[in-house]
């Protein structure tokens, strides 16, 4: 019997060689299944054997990003530069052994930079201390990914976030799993399925053990997009690029890279010439999508100076995290004002979704404490 390292090679080397056309694409889309859930067990295994110290990282500010590139690429001279938060930079790789937080301002939020140790080809597999550093990044709200002109690879570098399950800049899936125990397997979607049909859903559920229960698919989902929403571990992130130590590039050769690293927008920066930071950092701020909540006190005005500064797709009951006290428990109902208010004074619940300028009053039951 074939370890299950060995088993995982063989499955990966076979979707390597066969060509996909539509003779093999159930064949191909059955093999994926099967390897996603070789390392759901290769990881399981990992962590029931501990797998050594991971990182312990507090997470503070508004959100927290993690700067993820290849050794030497300039990570921590840039969490210098941007944050002034002492991070050893040296020409050597593995520097950083660590990881190393740093504070960022943007607008009225504040944004946790992390300088992490540089990953190398085959850290999902566990090479290096790939398996910690790709364990802090599943906990990370986004990816700063960096490359410099001596290690352009960045398809590489993504391919090990990947590996590990991270999504990088893609929606979960629509497509929602209910297990049962018997009854068998009943697909179902509102929309038609042209790169699932042919009875392949459930083949590739069947890898999953899953034998019993409803799948029902909201949009036209690939092989890939079932087998993440059947493993279930994935995380979806928010990044962007930087290319650093850009002053050693002449423009033909800028032209050449941004070309090889489309469709990601990649930005030109040198952390040690102070070139591009500006712009990177207003970047940062983009993709995290922020939005900026004024609280009312009922019959008083909002706080204009001091919103609660949230996320993109952020509910009511993520405010209700947010405020002192515990206003979760006591929670009545909220009233808004403001962009996601269909009228003004609106009475919502903790499923409403907010937009970015919303005025916000929670009313709370009597006996509680309201804000
Ligand atoms: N030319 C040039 N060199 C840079 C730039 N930024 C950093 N460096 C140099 O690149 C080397 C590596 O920088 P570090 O900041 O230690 O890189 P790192 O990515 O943190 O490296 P590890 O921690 O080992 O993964 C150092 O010698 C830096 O001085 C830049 O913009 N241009
Ligand atoms: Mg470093």
């Amino acid at each position: 019997m074939a370890t299950l390292e060995e088993q995982i090679k063989s499955a990966e080397d076979e979707i390597q060689r066969t060509p996909y056309n539509k003779a093999t694409q159930h064949h191909i889309g059955r093999l994926k299944a099967k390897l996603a859930v070789l390392r759901l067990e290769r990881e399981k295994r990992a962590k029931g054997k501990g797998g050594g110290l991971g990182y312990a990282v507090r997470k503070s500010g508004h959100a927290t990003v993690g700067i993820v590139g290849f050794p030497s690429v300039g990570k921590s001279t840039l969490l210098t530069d941007l944050t002034g938060a002492a991070s050893q930079a040296a020409a050597y790789d593995f520097t950083t052994l660590s990881i190393i937080p740093g504070m960022l301002r943007w607008g009225g939020a504040s944004i946790q930079l992390l300088d992490m140790p540089g990953l190398v080809p085959g850290a999902a597999k566990g090479r290096g201390r790939g398996r910690e550093v790709l364990s802090v990044v599943r906990a990370v709200d986004m990816v700063l990914f960096m490359i410099d002109p001596e290690h352009p690879d960045f398809h590489a570098l993504r391919a090990e976030l990947e590996g590990s399950g991270v999504r990088i800049n893609t929606k979960p899936p629509k497509i929602v799993l209910t297990k049962s125990d018997r009854g068998g397997l009943t697909i179902s979607s509102t929309v038609k399925l042209t790169q699932l049909a042919g009875g392949l859903a459930s083949q590739i559920a069947r890898e999953f053990g899953f034998h019993n229960g409803l799948i029902v698919f909201r949009e036209d989902a690939t092989p890939d997009q079932l087998i993440d929403a059947l493993a279930g571990n994935r995380v979806y992130l928010p990044a962007i690029l930087a290319v650093n130590k850009c002053e050693l590039l002449v423009p033909a050769e800028r032209a050449t890279l941004l070309q090889r690293l489309r469709p990601f927008q990649a930005l030109f920066v040198s952390a040690r010439e102070r070139i591009g930071l500006t712009e990177l950092v207003e970047g940062i701020g983009k993709a995290l999508a922020f939005i900026r909540i004024y609280v009312k006190p009922p019959g008083k005005p909002p706080d204009r100076d001091d919103p609660v500064i949230l996320r993109q797709g952020d509910r009511i009951h993520d405010l209700l995290n947010r405020l002192p006290g515990d206003l979760d428990h006591g929670f009545r109902a909220a009233q808004i004002w403001g962009p996601s208010a269909r009228f003004p004074g609106q009475t919502v619940g903790r499923e409403h979704g907010l937009r970015d300028e919303d005025v916000v009053t929670i009313l709370v039951q009597r006996g509680s404490r309201g804000s």
